[in-house]
């Protein structure tokens, strides 16, 4: 983990004469329960994504088909993981700006998430964020 609070999960993979299967479960695979799963897919060239944080809520990211980019960042740290690998997966944690972005025409991105939706979790304003970090 890093302090920027993200981090690429490897996940098993069960490969045989018959194909791949990647199993995933709470608190053994992601560490945490998983309370919903969302996908994101069909997204147009040039088409970004996200610019929020949540408050509270943890995911992983998992892109099962395709490519896409993924920009993390919080006061002091940047970094941007390219997903390109079913067998991966990239934790974000709560206070962490995220932008998703290049996906590619087949990017199929399914998010595992550790709560249900609500609009209230989310900071959708950059300075509000960066103000929620400094505690003020
Ligand atoms: C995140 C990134 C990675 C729902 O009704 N239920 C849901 O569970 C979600 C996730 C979204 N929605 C609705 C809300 C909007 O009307 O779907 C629409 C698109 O959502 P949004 O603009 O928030 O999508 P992204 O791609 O900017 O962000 C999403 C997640 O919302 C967010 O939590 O971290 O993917």
């Amino acid at each position: 983990m890093t302090d920027l609070n993200v981090d690429i999960i490897n996940f098993k993979i069960n490969l045989d004469n018959y194909g791949s299967l990647v199993p995933i479960e709470s608190y053994e695979d992601v560490p945490f329960d998983i309370k919903r799963i969302y996908y994101i897919y069909d997204v147009e060239k040039g088409v970004r994504r996200g610019f929020h944080a949540h408050k509270k809520l943890e995911q992983v990211l998992i892109c099962v088909r395709g490519s896409v980019k993924i920009l993390t960042k919080n006061l002091s740290e940047e970094k941007i993981f390219e997903l390109n690998d079913p067998t991966k997966g990239l934790y974000i944690g709560p206070i962490t700006w995220r932008e998703m972005y290049d996906f590619s025409d087949d990017a199929v991105l399914l998010v595992l998430a550790s709560e249900y939706y609500n609009v209230n979790d989310y900071i959708r304003n950059y300075d509000n964020f960066i103000k929620e970090i400094k505690g003020c």
